[in-house]
């Protein structure tokens, strides 16, 4: 089918070896790559394009450059870039006519949520994530395969090269690994556990631990609070409204962290940032599909919005206005109320309900 659009069809179905062939093939004759992660990347995304460059510099003698929308906000992923002195730059010090080959890594041409601008095209595309339709042709595109993380994808990428990683490179993958699949916990499959046994002896775990466990800003306490005072519980379901946040990355977190609790089996935090109201929500259910509600959800809202299966995450135009502002704010919580099954609740503050253990 897809032969028959002069589409080249996806390389998930092939062997790690023959994906790094065809993808040192295909950018021959070029000389310099620009690979981009997706917006506030995290570190999957972030180590995801640090292997990705190692391979190209190494195997195909191309420059390379990496470039990042938005901000790196959480403590843990600021000292991931820190600590392991990984050479990305915010997309503000790039040229894009500087370069002759375009790459995505942890997202997609049609997500939305990457600085590659309109104009241009994505020449290699590798994600994890599902595929998306309607896309554009790719010439280079891996996605679709079964993996928990992008950081999986290319460790396989770097073994097949018989490309060795620097302790920091190694580090990164390990990290990106860890984190998307919460200690292989969460949508893990095999690949990913077979890398992640492959990178740790390489890993410097004095550098891991100071990523772990990084200093904490005031502000991040601050808004903790915040968002303890505000959570609402509606039979399982947790809401917590963060009004403005310092980066987007704590609407994820606190999100993750609410869907901890006991009673609750859906977590959705939204907060906003400059011109945009993030939305992330946590699905403990595992017959749900957190991505796909998200999408359904935010239909028709404008903005982007993506995930799989128990996270997942949006962020809309949020008008200036404070009045505009409240009712984005109100339809939201109302359309996911629906989805949750609990219109009509009045709902608890956090702070109120009575412990259940
Ligand atoms: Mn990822």
């Amino acid at each position: 089918m897809s032969d028959e659009n002069n589409q080249p069809p996806s390389v998930a179905h092939l062997s790690p070896k023959a994906k790094v062939e065809r993808l040192i093939k295909m950018v021959r004759g070029r000389k310099r790559a620009l690979i981009l992660t997706h917006d506030n990347p995290d570190p999957d995304s972030l180590a995801s394009a640090v292997a990705l460059a190692w391979i190209l510099e190494r195997r195909a003698r191309l420059q390379c450059h990496i470039g990042y929308g938005g901000i790196i906000g959480r403590a843990e992923n600021l000292a991931f870039v820190r600590v392991l002195k990984l050479p990305v730059f915010p997309i503000a010090d790039v040229q894009f006519d500087d370069y002759d080959v375009f790459a995505l890594v942890d997202t997609q041409e049609t997500v939305g949520n990457h600085a590659l601008p309109d104009y241009l095209k994505a020449d290699i595309v590798i994600d994890h994530h599902p595929p998306r339709e309607g896309a554009p042709p790719v010439a280079f595109l891996d996605v679709g395969g079964h993996y928990g993380a992008t950081s999986t994808l290319l460790t396989e990428y770097l073994r097949a090269a018989r490309v060795e990683p620097s302790p920091e490179l190694a580090t990164a993958l390990y990290y990106g690994i860890k984190a998307d699949t919460r200690d292989l916990e969460r949508e893990t499959r095999e690949p990913d556990v077979r890398c992640y046994t492959w990178l740790f002896p390489r890993i410097d775990r004095a550098q891991l631990a100071q990523i772990e466990h990084p200093e904490l800003p005031v502000r991040y306490f601050q808004l903790y609070h915040a968002a303890i005072e505000r959570a609402k519980v509606y039979s399982t379901a947790v809401m917590t409204d963060l009004g403005q946040v310092y980066t987007p990355d704590m609407v994820a977190e606190v999100a993750e962290r609410m869907s901890f609790i006991d009673v609750v089996k859906w977590s959705l935090a939204y907060g906003g940032y400059k011109n945009q109201l993030y939305l992330s929500l946590r699905v403990s259910d595992r017959r749900m599909n957190a991505g796909r509600l998200v999408r359904d959800v935010c239909e028709g809202l404008g903005g982007s919005a993506g995930g799989h299966g128990s996270m997942a995450g949006a962020r809309l135009p949020y008008p200036g206005a404070g009045p505009a502002r409240a009712a984005l704010k109100r339809e939201v919580v109302k359309r996911f109320k629906q989805a949750f099954g609990v219109e009509g609740e009045r709902g608890t503050a956090l702070l109120n309900l009575s412990d259940m253990s």
